[in-house]
């Protein structure tokens, strides 16, 4: 695998009409979860992936399961649990750009995940082990999970790859705080947006706030400005990656995870920071021009054709 990441998808139901959902009578249906966006962005650019998980066995789960599978991403490491549900969320447009989330995920089936479910072989054999500051929230097991994962990871030269995507929702900001901090010590590289980067540590600039990043133990810090682009620091390089202009965001939910994906890619292609960085931009910009998290993913060459029309 180059890229296995762990964590909870979900059914997402989204009103066809914006405003408030009690007014709603029909519903698009998809799949998403930050850790599968960012596999299936891996498997359309190319390369290969895992997604490590629990589902319900209901027929959410096994739609989700099918779905992720048939996007190309190895779902072997997928437990179907008789015992829990898959859970559920929902996206309301309320207004042009004014979005909100409503989760019924509370004792879901991933939220049950626990250490003994990751086989240590499988993340050896990886590049990178992906994961992200949502699955540390579902629950006590899914933080112990999430620690034993990374345990694996470091022990076999693993790189670490940690996107905080602090979800208020999930937990309190306490804990947030502690347990996001802690996993940036253990992370070789960290994307936080700009948000997450001043809930952590105060507000600063992008410099400031990256070093402190790199303080608390993080290798690489890439930065996420969101439409501006990103900036990056490690030992090595430092600088900005100038953002791609959309001309109508249609669904920003994803972007993040996009973004990861690109970063990634580029890293596994053997790009230098700055053009792994900017292609993290470019997907991620292509990502919020689609409804749905996984629909604007690129292929590699659309991908390729996109950041060369715009260096033009
Ligand atoms: O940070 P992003 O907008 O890229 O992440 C979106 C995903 O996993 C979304 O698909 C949802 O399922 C979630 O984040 C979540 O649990 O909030
Ligand atoms: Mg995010």
């Amino acid at each position: 695998m180059d890229v296995v990441t762990l964590g909870e998808t979900m059914m997402l139901f989204t009103p066809d009409n914006p405003g408030p959902m009690r007014y709603a009578d029909r519903f698009s249906n998809r799949v998403a979860g930050a850790e599968s966006n960012v596999a299936i962005g891996l498997a359309r650019l190319g390369f290969q992936s895992g997604w490590i998980s629990r589902l319900g066995d209901d027929e959410f789960g096994k739609k989700i399961n099918a779905f992720i599978r048939g996007e190309g991403v190895d779902t072997s490491q997928v437990i179907l649990d008789e015992t829990a549900d898959t859970g559920l969320f929902f996206k309301e447009k309320l207004a042009p750009g004014e979005w909100r989330v409503k989760y019924y995920r509370q004792g879901s089936a991933a939220s049950r995940l626990k250490p003994g479910d990751v086989d240590e072989s499988y993340i050896a054999e990886a590049n990178y082990l992906h994961v992200t500051g949502i699955t540390p929230a579902l629950s006590d097991s899914c933080y112990e999970t999430v620690l034993t994962a990374i345990d694996y990871a470091r022990a076999h030269g693993v790189n670490v790859v940690f996107d905080p995507n602090l979800r208020r929702k999930l937990w309190p900001d306490h804990k947030a705080r502690k347990v996001l901090t802690e996993l940036v010590q253990k992370a070789d590289i960290v994307l936080p947006g700009i948000e997450e980067a001043e809930f952590l540590f105060g507000n600063g600039t992008p410099e400031e706030l990256a070093r402190t990043f790199r303080e608390k133990g993080a290798s690489t810090v890439i930065l996420k400005l969101g439409g501006t682009g990103a900036y990056y620091l490690n030992n090595a390089a430092e600088g900005y990656a100038e953002g791609f202009e959309v001309p109508e965001v249609v669904d920003p939910v994803g972007a993040g995870d996009g973004f990861s994906a690109g970063v990634l890619s580029g890293l596994l292609d053997g790009l230098d920071m700055k053009d792994a960085v900017q292609r993290g931009n470019a997907v991620g910009a292509m990502v919020v021009m689609a409804p749905g998290d996984v629909e604007g993913l690129p292929e590699k060459d659309r991908l390729v054709d996109f950041i060369t029309n715009r260096n033009q």
